[in-house]
């Protein structure tokens, strides 16, 4: 039993996380997010460090997973989720009227046709009034927490499941 749970622990290390966020951060974490990440309901969510173009930046949260599913750019399913994205990325100093974040919306396959990376349905949007226009991808501006269609780098809002969800808790040691 020890050493099947010791596999488990070896095998959530080695898929959650990547070792440089172990390095900063030792101890033991018992759900719900990983280190850096801010639980938001049953999902967990970061703002990436560095700014990216849209496909890069879904490549990049989709490097974090666990065995709930992996990270996509944060799709948004209501008011109550729009506003705790925004006052996270205003936390992380994303600011003005310039101070835009992606998220996972994108019709980039089918013009006019909006989805979430993430796959899961468009139920809610909040554009900015003329929005969208010509842009492919979507990000939020905390200023007004509305949302433009664009282009260009920008830092992400990525969202995965929190380790607890579907009431599993799991726990990862380090350092
Ligand atoms: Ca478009």
């Amino acid at each position: 039993m020890a050493a099947r749970r010791y596999v488990v622990l070896l095998w959530l290390v080695s898929a959650v996380v990547p070792s440089s966020s172990f390095d900063q951060v030792p101890g033991c974490y018992v759900k719900p997010c990983i280190p850096g990440w801010v639980l938001y309901r049953d999902q967990c969510y970061r703002v990436t460090p560095q700014k990216l173009p849209f496909n890069e930046a879904e490549t990049y949260c989709q490097g974090f997973a666990n065995r709930n599913g992996k990270a996509h750019l944060a799709s948004v399913h209501d008011e109550q989720e729009n506003d705790f994205i925004v006052e996270l990325a205003s936390s992380a100093g994303i600011a003005g009227k310039d101070g835009w974040v992606w998220i996972g919306l994108t019709d980039q396959i089918v013009e006019g046709s909006f989805a979430w990376t993430d796959g899961t349905a468009l139920s809610y949007v909040n554009w900015l009034p003329g929005a969208p226009s010509d842009g492919d991808y979507t990000a939020v501006r905390p200023m007004d927490k509305q949302w433009n269609d664009g282009y260009g780098n920008k830092r992400a809002m990525c969202k995965m499941p929190s380790f607890d969800f579907k009431g599993r808790v799991l726990k990862a040691c380090i350092g």
